[in-house]
């Protein structure tokens, strides 16, 4: 491509500091240096994890920072060791890298390689260098995806090649949302066929829990959110039940306890609270219960509960990106959409230019969208 080994202007949202929203901005994007992928973003979806950096609530972010973590697009130019991707390949950018050779890439058991932006410098690329500027100062990656940006950059290990075919305005939902429910559901929990289930939070990661849940044959699937305008979405890919906790006047793991006799086989908790991470766990059954935590808490919350709890059998689990070795699994979960056996469409709710992400912001505050796709 005419723009290889140039530094390309282009648009951008920054985030000059925690608690402002995005500001569109014209940014420079430097060249891949060796072993990474500069890609032309053409979607990108907004999930809360975006938000909740926006608002500040992670304590390891630097800031101006540009976020954005569910992406697909067209590789522009690779760096000269990149041996897995050409220009002109269609790619999703992936929030947790696999490098291959770590004892977890190797590890069956874990997505979680160790070359990631969590043990290493997380807002910057793994040589300490970020290839954003704006108005001449440095500005930060994030989870070495930052999708919210026309051209954005990242290491050979936080990429995948998908099918040229697939298309990158609906695929982009395979970086975060609906991987990470979906997957949290059929590859960490495991759930069986004619379990019973309960998600916490009905947003565009819990939907695909449901779908999930529904996918691996769950017999029950109880859906949980203060936001009743969700309930109909859930039901339609698969919650048999939907309940509101602001209609009853006992904790919600009690009514779920006197729906099902003796607590759900598996429980999510895909909001971000403690407190709701502990009646999700208390939601499963007390002998044999599996809850998996999904949503993130702001930095700084201490989850607390009685050992009681886990202690006749239950299990507490956590799944990122769905468990998935994303490298490996995510372009078979595209060849699964193109087969039309996964509903990804029915996550998205909304459609808006790049220029408008701070409407596409306000919906998800206002609880109006489930996924809201921003088109470069
Ligand atoms: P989104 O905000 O769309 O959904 C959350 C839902 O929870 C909304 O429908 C709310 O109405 C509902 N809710 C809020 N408070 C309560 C409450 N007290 N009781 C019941 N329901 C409530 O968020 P999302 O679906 O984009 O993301 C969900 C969480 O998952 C969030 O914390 C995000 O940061 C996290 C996440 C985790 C991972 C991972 O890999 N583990 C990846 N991406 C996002
Ligand atoms: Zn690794
Ligand atoms: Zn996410």
């Amino acid at each position: 491509m005419a723009t290889a080994g140039k530094v390309i202007k282009c648009r951008a949202a920054v985030i000059w500091e925690a608690g402002q929203m995005p500001s569109l901005e014209e940014v420079e994007v430097a060249p891949p240096r060796t072993d990474e992928i500069r890609v032309k973003i053409v979607a990108t979806g907004i999930c809360r994890t975006d938000d909740h950096v926006r608002a500040g609530h992670f304590h390891d972010i630097d800031y101006p920072v540009i976020v954005g973590h569910e992406g697909a697009g067209i590789v522009e130019s690779v760096g000269p060791k990149v041996t897995c991707v050409k220009p002109g390949d269609h790619v999703i950018p992936l929030c947790i890298p696999h490098c291959g050779e770590c004892v977890s890439c190797l590890n069956p058991k874990t997505n979680f390689c160790l070359k990631n932006h969590f043990c290493q410098s997380q807002n910057l690329m793994p040589d300490k260098t970020s290839r954003f500027t704006c108005k001449g100062k440095r500005v930060y990656h994030f989870l070495w995806t930052s999708t919210f940006s026309e051209y954005t950059v990242m290491p050979e290990a936080s990429i995948t090649k998908i099918d040229n075919a697939a298309p990158l305005e609906k695929v982009c939902l395979f970086g975060c949302g609906f991987s990470t429910g979906y997957g949290a559901a059929i590859s960490s929990a495991k759930v069986e066929p004619g379990s019973t289930c309960a998600v916490f939070g009905l947003g565009g990661v819990g939907l695909s829990v449901v779908m999930g849940c529904k996918t691996a044959g769950a017999s029950r699937i109880i859906g949980v959110d203060i936001n009743k305008e969700k309930f109909a979405k859930a039901k339609e890919l698969g919650a048999t039940d939907c309940i509101s906790p602001n209609d009853f006047d006992k904790s919600i793991d009690k009514v779920i306890l006197e729906m099902t006799g003796i607590g759900v086989d598996y429980s999510f908790e895909v909001i971000g609270r403690i407190d709701t991470e502990v009646t999700a766990l208390a939601s499963s059954r007390l002998d044999s219960g599996t809850c998996v935590l999904v949503g993130e808490p702001p930095s700084g919350l201490e989850l607390a509960f009685i050992p009681r709890l886990i202690v006749m059998g239950r299990k507490l689990i956590g799944s990122s990106l769905g468990g998935w070795k994303l490298k490996e699994d995510l372009p078979k979960l595209v060849t699964d959409y193109m087969n039309k056996k996964c509903n990804l469409d029915a996550l998205i709710s909304h459609t808006l230019p790049f220029e408008k992400i701070v409407e596409g912001f306000g919906l998800l505050h206002a609880g109006k969208s489930i996924r809201c796709v921003l088109l470069f």
